[in-house]
């Protein structure tokens, strides 16, 4: 939980964060072209999953953990670089399986997370179940008001 208190002249806020997270990936267990789950993801949640972080990799390897298809995820390659489908981001944080990519035929464009939960280039109109992206990371609880003239600051 992280408290925040900032005064005004002789005003106080408090904001009361909690910092459980949200459910922030779906699994769907439907078998889609990687622009069919790209389209059902955008229409129906936010995008296709990003993954940035060893957190959130652990955390989207736990929703498969009893379906190890090979998923779909929101990186692909726009020919000059990898690319979350999720605001254009750069790739920074990656976790390919060993040899991967290996752009095996020349059309490998888009990744799946593989059994093993590591990540595979693979041609787009493979058909496979899908993760979306949904919902925010932090819930904000309350804002009170109280009138003092101290500043404070307090992270738990
Ligand atoms: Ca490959």
């Amino acid at each position: 939980m992280h408290l925040i208190l900032f005064s005004g002249e002789c005003f106080l806020s408090v904001i009361l964060c909690d910092s459980r997270r949200l459910t922030k990936y779906v699994l769907i267990r439907e078998y889609k072209t990687w622009t069919e789950a790209r389209h059902f993801c955008q229409k129906n949640y936010i995008d296709l999953a990003t993954v940035q972080t060893d957190e959130e990799w652990s955390e989207i390897n736990k929703l498969r953990a009893n379906n190890l298809s090979d998923t779909w995820i929101g990186l692909y390659d726009d020919v000059n670089s990898w690319r979350w489908s999720f605001r254009d981001k750069r790739l920074t944080y990656a976790r390919w399986d060993r040899a991967q990519p290996d752009n095996y035929g020349g059309d490998q464009d888009c990744v799946m997370l593989h059994a093993n939960g590591y990540w595979h280039d693979k041609g787009c109109n493979l058909k496979c179940v899908v993760v979306c992206q949904s919902g925010k990371t932090h819930i904000l609880l309350h804002t009170l008001h109280i009138f003092t003239d101290s500043y404070k600051e307090i992270v738990y």
